[in-house]
């Protein structure tokens, strides 16, 4: 406080005066004049630690991460930083998993682009393998996938399965026509004549 000699009032003084600011609080503070006194608040990214304004490590908030999923924080003196984890890129304030499959270069021509959360995958079409850096057919036939009776016939990407000779079937089962067909055909012979002594009025005598 000055007292005016010539004025029966007091008149504050600004302590936060340009000249006096940067004696009157300490660093990464802000003064503020108020009548007969003045305070300094830590500055935002701040907090009070005895006499000193310390930055806040807000990436080590034990409430939490400030940062969005798929990021990491890094703590800066008054703020913080959060960066987007490898995979990951910055959408709207948060990490969107990058689709590397929409490159049509990150995988070679022959492979299977597989888009995954933080990855992708690159892999060879179904029936093919990987082999000395190429997708190759797979000799599906040297597992024997058909029925005995069948021969296998492998093809680029597939493979088909078709009954020998004489024998009926789609190739994963066959089985004998000649011996098969007769045994039905003598099967439903045999119950045509039985349904027809049961429900006519034949009667015997
Ligand atoms: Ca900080
Ligand atoms: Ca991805
Ligand atoms: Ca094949």
């Amino acid at each position: 406080w000055i007292f005016q000699l010539n004025v029966t009032e007091c008149v504050d003084v600004d302590e936060c005066a340009d000249s006096l600011n940067s004696s009157v609080c300490q660093p990464n503070s802000t003064c503020i004049n108020v009548p007969g006194s003045y305070y300094c608040p830590c500055d935002s990214g701040f907090t009070l630690d005895g006499a000193q304004c310390k930055d806040v490590d807000e990436c080590a908030d034990p409430s939490g991460t400030p940062c969005p999923e798929h990021s990491m924080c890094n703590n800066t003196v008054g703020s913080f930083l959060c960066f987007c984890i490898p995979g990951y890129m910055p959408v709207n304030l948060g990490c969107e998993d990058i689709d590397e499959c929409m490159e049509n270069t990150t995988c070679r021509s022959d492979q299977v682009c597989t888009n995954q959360p933080g990855a992708y995958n690159c892999s060879c079409p179904k029936g093919y393998h990987e082999e000395d850096g190429a997708c190759v057919d797979t000799n599906e036939c040297e597992n024997a996938p058909c029925h005995p009776m069948a021969h296998c016939w492998n093809s680029p990407g597939s493979f088909s399965c078709r009954c020998l000779e004489g024998h009926t079937g789609n190739g994963t089962w066959c089985e004998d026509v000649d011996e098969l067909g007769g045994y039905l055909i003598r099967t439903k012979q045999l119950c045509f004549h039985m349904g027809n002594h049961l429900n006519s009025s034949y009667q015997i005598t």
